[in-house]
């Protein structure tokens, strides 16, 4: 009897273990090497500068990804509903304008007026002052655009947009969220970066290899575009004119957080929102692709996730003028919200003269900011928008 139960042990133990080894999970890891993580330190030290944030509503939506304002000053933002919502220059009034039947993630103005939007399920998208919404990208080089994330238009008329992830879509993966944490788990640069032309209706690839490819931004002299790269906690710069056309480095490296949105700001300067912190089991997993295999077939509860507890802004300035000054070709700062407020991952759309926009991608709104810095504290309503 004793020894029948003992043999029923070992088979259930060995069943258990053929499981952790051997049960299909969609990611297939590749070993990298994570840098050591720098933590939240010299210019990323944890302070309170988000505190105060004034909250506008967007009705019955959740998860303002990103936020635009159009020409009157209205504010748009992109929620997870579907629902692009509307609110009046002021921020109150909330409507759901139009739903874009998909996930609306990126949105930015073009030149006509159109909103265009990096939808994680349909591609890229164009909606006009109308309403209506067209379809301009579904495929980029025979590839069909699986999780279009941000995008950013440049001022000849040209649409750069990211691509996160070319195998874990995020309509296949049952979300924008566990798409993301599939290609960051597996780390096979499955993320692009790429170009719509609107002379010419084509979409090309401009950037491969990216862990995750997020946030866009097209640099204020128009000679570069900067995109995220998640997983590699690092922001890329992609050069679109000059002597380096085509080329393309790292900006900024060894982030001590996943960078998510990345957008121009006033006075040269670029915001990142760092969506969570790093996570040191990721980091030190980073050379076991097999362990990692096999924690994916751990409940999803436990593996790991992005940290829901505060928000974190780097911020890159760049030079001004022409001749590059000696040293470091940007500084850095950071703001960030420390009052366990849940209030996390966080984005923001600094184009607007007298306040910043943020999106709480996991919350019910949109944060605003009265601009502060150069004496300005207190503007407290919503001005036009001045192209920062
Ligand atoms: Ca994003
Ligand atoms: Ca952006």
């Amino acid at each position: 009897m004793l020894r029948k139960g003992l043999l029923g042990l070992l088979v259930i133990l060995a069943l258990i273990v053929l499981y952790f080894i051997a049960w299909p999970v969609p990611v297939e890891p590749v070993a990298w090497k994570a840098p050591p993580s720098p933590g939240y330190t010299g210019a990323f030290a944890r302070n309170d500068l988000l505190k105060g944030l004034e909250f506008l509503k967007i009705g019955a939506n959740h998860g303002p990804e990103d936020v635009a304002v159009d020409d009157q000053g209205r504010i748009y933002a992109s929620t997870h509903e579907g629902f692009i919502v509307r609110l009046q220059a002021d921020g109150t009034k909330p409507e759901n304008w139009v739903n874009t039947k998909g996930r609306p993630l990126g949105i930015d103005f073009d030149g006509s007026g159109n909103l265009i939007v990096a939808d994680g399920f349909r591609g890229l998208l164009s909606i006009s002052p109308e309403g209506k919404v067209v379809e301009l990208a579904t495929v980029a080089d025979g590839i069909p655009i699986r999780y279009a994330d941000d995008v950013d238009c440049a001022a000849d008329g040209k649409i750069y947009f990211s691509d996160a992830s070319t195998k874990f879509g995020a309509k296949e993966s049952g979300g924008t969220m566990e798409g993301s944490l599939l290609e960051i788990m597996e780390h096979g640069g499955h993320g692009r970066l790429l170009v719509y032309d609107p002379a010419t209706r084509q979409t090309s690839t401009l950037l491969r290899g990216l862990a995750f490819a997020n946030g866009v931004a097209v640099s204020h002299d128009q000679t570069y575009v900067l995109v995220n790269d998640t997983g590699n906690y690092r922001v890329m710069r992609y050069w679109i004119a000059g002597p380096s056309k085509g080329k393309s480095e790292p900006l900024i490296e060894n982030l001590p957080g996943f960078p998510d949105n990345i957008s121009t700001g006033l006075d040269g300067r670029y915001w990142v929102a760092l969506i969570s912190p790093r996570n040191p089991l990721v980091d030190d997993l980073s050379e076991k692709p097999f362990l990692r295999k096999m924690i994916q077939r751990l409940p999803a509860f436990v593996r790991p996730k992005a940290t829901s507890y505060w928000a974190h802004h780097g911020h890159r300035r760049e030079w001004q003028g022409s001749e590059r000054p000696a040293g470091p070709e940007y500084r850095l700062s950071s703001k960030h919200q420390c009052d366990g407020n849940q209030r996390s991952l966080v984005h923001r759309e600094p184009r607007l003269s007298g306040c910043r926009l943020f999106g709480e991608v996991q919350g019910g709104i949109v944060g605003h900011r009265p601009f502060y810095g150069r004496g300005q504290n207190k503007v407290n309503t919503l001005r036009r928008p001045g192209k920062g």
